[in-house]
């Protein structure tokens, strides 16, 4: 049931880089009259992201100015929020966790055609290959509403896609 009052669910889809976040969430946003809130997009426009990190090749992010950015929107409800970790996210913000996952080596191919080499690449197929976002989820949320999406090939985005339209449909009959 749904504990905060808020006039529709929100949605956590995480996973490592490249396992197809942002495309599905487009196309969810799209077909569930919700808000995609992209993070990466917000930590730009909130001017959260300081000095750059050499090794990792991106910028710094301050996570405490993303947050309070973030808060008034997530209590309104009926977000989708899309980010490459699970951890540093208020647990009262979600009512679901979807985890994206895809097979190495299809990861490999999109991150390298996304540009990435070196450490860069080989840290996030780790990622993938230890499960870390699966297990950070598992361990940050309650064990029923972390769920493994596979997200290899467009049909299964699709049935992904479908299958959260359908939580949703429930979750309004739920908490009429
Ligand atoms: P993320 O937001 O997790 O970093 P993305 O949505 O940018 O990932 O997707 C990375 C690339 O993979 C992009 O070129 C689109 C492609 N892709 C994503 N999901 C896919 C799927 N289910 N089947 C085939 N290609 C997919």
């Amino acid at each position: 049931m749904n504990g905060s009052n808020r006039p529709g669910p929100n949605i956590l889809i995480t996973g490592t880089p490249g396992v197809g976040k942002s495309t599905m969430c487009r196309l969810l946003a799209e077909r569930s009259g919700l808000t995609w809130l992209e993070v990466s997009k917000l930590a730009i426009e909130n001017k959260c992201l300081e000095e750059y990190d050499e090794v990792y090749r991106c910028p710094v992010l301050d996570e405490d100015k993303l947050l309070d950015g973030m808060e008034p929107a997530m209590q309104e409800g009926g977000k989708i929020v899309d980010y490459h970790g699970a951890e540093f996210f208020p647990e009262r913000w979600f009512d679901i966790v979807f985890v994206l996952r895809a097979d190495n080596t299809i990861l490999y191919d999109r991150l390298v055609a996304r540009g990435y080499t070196g450490k860069k690449l080989e840290d996030n197929i780790d990622c993938e290959i230890f499960q870390t976002i699966l297990e950070e989820a598992k361990a940050s949320y309650r064990d029923e509403i972390v769920h493994e999406l596979q997200s290899n090939t467009p049909e299964e985005m699709e049935q992904n896609v479908n299958r959260i339209c359908q939580w949703l449909e429930q979750w309004k009959i739920d908490n009429k």
